[in-house]
């Protein structure tokens, strides 16, 4: 018998980031798929934005909204409390770095891994077909360099994002950057030594093995052969 249940798909760097979570604070968890394209009602109910993850918690609540949280930020947020997690910093100003960093994964590094490799990738996959090339090659030689540049900065001389510890703001870029893995190849290693080496510190964690073995066996069902975009 578990506290929580995490509605969702291993697939999603936002349900990622919530297992990664729970993982780093030791707490178990049932995983209850959601079928995302066309979502329960009893979902829409507990997820209004129509968006995964959503996680429970039994202690609070076993059925309807009560005991739910919707958004893997607010999870994040919940969860730092309810464990003293120690994933948001030591001070003020590192909290709100850590904020601003997963916000900045969460929107413009994940929308354009979605939009302009993972679904020219993914979606015709479905249907047996092809990938789009053209659109994936171009979303990754001009619209991905310069978000990853700026985290290639942001990690010059440092193991972690903020401060000198793991914190929430790595787990939003490595659940963001540890997707292209499910499809396709890192960047660069020569071009972003920084930003490769956190991704595969940030992947060695038991959270994100256990998740990204989940997802890589889901998606290796479609994507059979992953894409070389180097
Ligand atoms: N801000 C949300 C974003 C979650 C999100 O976009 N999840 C995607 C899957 S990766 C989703 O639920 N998509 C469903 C849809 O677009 O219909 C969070 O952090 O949880």
């Amino acid at each position: 018998m578990t506290d929580f249940i995490v509605y969702g798909v291993p697939a999603s760097p936002f349900v990622r980031k919530t297992e990664a979570f729970l993982h780093h604070v030791g707490a178990e968890y049932e995983f209850e798929n959601v079928n995302i394209m066309g979502m329960p009602d009893w979902f829409v109910e507990i997820s209004p934005a129509k968006r995964i993850p959503v996680l429970r918690d039994k202690t609070i609540g076993t059925e309807g909204i009560l005991g739910t949280i919707a958004d893997s930020s607010a999870i994040a947020v919940f969860l730092e409390k309810r464990f003293n997690a120690g994933l948001f910093g030591k001070d003020a100003y590192e909290a709100g770095r850590i904020a601003w960093f997963e916000e900045f994964a969460d929107t413009s590094l994940a929308m354009t891994i979605g939009m302009e490799v993972f679904r020219p990738i993914v979606f015709p996959a479905f249907g047996g077909n092809p990938p789009d090339l053209e659109k994936a090659k171009a979303g990754w030689n001009e619209k991905l360099p310069p978000i990853w540049d700026y985290f290639e900065t942001s990690l010059e001389g440092k193991e972690y994002l903020v401060g000198d510890a793991y914190s929430q703001a790595d787990i939003a870029l490595g659940a963001q950057m540890s997707q292209l893995t499910l499809i396709t190849n890192l960047p660069d290693a020569a071009k972003y030594p920084n930003l490769i080496r956190h991704t595969k510190l940030i992947m060695a964690k038991p959270g994100f093995v256990n998740n990204l073995d989940k997802a890589g066996a889901m998606l290796g069902m479609v994507v059979k052969e992953k894409v070389d975009l180097s």
